[in-house]
């Protein structure tokens, strides 16, 4: 492989020029090329990010010299272009969730495991260099054992029912829409810095706005763009804008998420509270270069991004000094960096350091029995 590793990226709403940015960011890559739904629309995304190839999606995989292909599209999507990448023998980065359905998530995961191809999922909160020291500190026995987990991720983007997405259409986004789309997240760091395997889930769903007014002209993610009310279509909404679950673990440990789309204020905010018998860890995203560590037999310590303060493992997730914080544009690079060492190695490594289609498709079976759960009103067995 040359030295510099050529990338293209599929879908240019809200992540795809994130996943752009935090490419360029990195010496050994290049996004020669960038794929929208029609061949002007991405002559025109192209230009304006400055890609120098645009092409529908077939044409792009014909490209010989792309060596991998980040897909930033509509989560229906996924399934199908995830295995048109790797069939076309190239590395695949795919946004979350890995598919909409537990059996297009597990083809993915063998065909990429015949293959050897690199493939990861942009599970990339993982990468604020607090949530790997408090990994980290758990492994080295400074949490003690886990008695309970509690954690929440807010937003208010689709607070107003005048607020719309891709994400509220079941066939585009899938039966989940809260859980599936943020709630995946905090699942997934659930799991990662605990070392845990959520066993049992009880969940409870709510669709606070059961119709919406659907703009007839496109409008992008987090845009929050008002247009007429004669531009507008009244539709039924029946995925949830907020959701809580309660968790049993396989230490026999219990906890709760909730996750809401709806909560006014908090704008991108996923905080995790861990008891262990040791101390207690709180995260919060939107302060993420601070970690509050509880103690009971001596004062609380507050940890502040520092590298040298830091567990080496961690330390690695760092790019800058102590109080020149780092935030949510960061943890891409900081992913990418990882991933792509296996690329310029050619091959998925045995054990990987980033998030797999196989944790895709872990996040997709718990998300699946959530929503069996809220169906039946009922406990669900992993
Ligand atoms: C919208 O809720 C969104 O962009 C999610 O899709 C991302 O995964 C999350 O990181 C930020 O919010």
């Amino acid at each position: 492989m040359s030295q510099i590793i050529k990338a293209a990226i599929v879908g240019t709403g809200f992540i795809g020029p994130a996943h752009l940015e935090a490419l360029r960011r990195l010496p050994n890559v290049e996004v020669v090329a960038l794929c929208e739904v029609t061949q002007e629309l991405a002559n025109e995304k192209a230009k304006a990010l400055g890609i120098p190839r645009a092409y529908l999606f077939e044409e792009m995989l014909k490209q010989d010299d792309i060596d991998v292909v980040h897909i930033c599209t509509p989560n229906f999507l996924h399934y199908a272009q995830a295995k048109a990448v790797l069939e076309a023998d190239k590395h695949v980065i795919c946004e979350k969730p890995l598919a909409v359905k537990i059996h297009e998530a597990e083809e993915l995961v063998k065909i990429a495991s015949a293959t050897g191809l690199v493939n990861a999922v942009h599970f990339n909160l993982r990468y604020y260099p607090m949530v790997r020291q408090m990994k980290t500190m758990r492994e080295k026995g400074e949490l003690g054992e886990v008695y309970s987990v509690m954690g929440s991720y807010l937003q208010d983007w689709l607070y107003l029912n005048t607020d719309y997405n891709w994400r509220l259409e079941p066939d585009k986004s899938g039966d989940s829409r809260a859980i599936a789309d943020i709630g995946s997240h905090l699942l997934d760091i659930t799991e990662y810095v605990t070392g845990l395997k959520i066993t049992e889930v009880m969940a409870d769903f709510s669709t606070v706005h059961k119709t919406r007014l659907k703009p007839l002209k496109p409008i992008e993610t987090y845009s929050g763009k008002m247009l007429t009310m004669d531009d507008y279509q009244e539709v039924p909404i029946n995925t949830e804008d907020h959701a809580t679950v309660l968790l049993r673990f396989d230490n026999g440990s219990k906890g709760s998420v909730t996750v809401s789309q709806v909560a006014a204020g908090r704008k991108n905010r996923l905080n995790i509270e861990i008891s262990g018998a040791k101390s207690n860890f709180e995260f919060n995203s939107e302060r993420p270069n601070e970690l509050w560590i509880g103690k009971r037999e001596k004062a609380n310590e507050q940890l502040m991004k520092d590298p040298s303060l830091f567990h080496p493992e961690a330390s690695a997730l760092i790019s800058f000094p102590g109080g020149h914080n780092e935030g949510f544009p960061d943890t891409s690079k900081q992913m990418f960096k990882e991933v792509y060492a296996a690329v310029a190695s050619g091959k998925q490594p045995e054990n990987p350091s980033f998030p797999t289609f196989a944790s895709g498709l872990r996040e997709l079976i718990i998300g699946e029995r959530i929503v069996e759960s809220n169906k039946k009103q009922a406990w669900v067995e992993i």
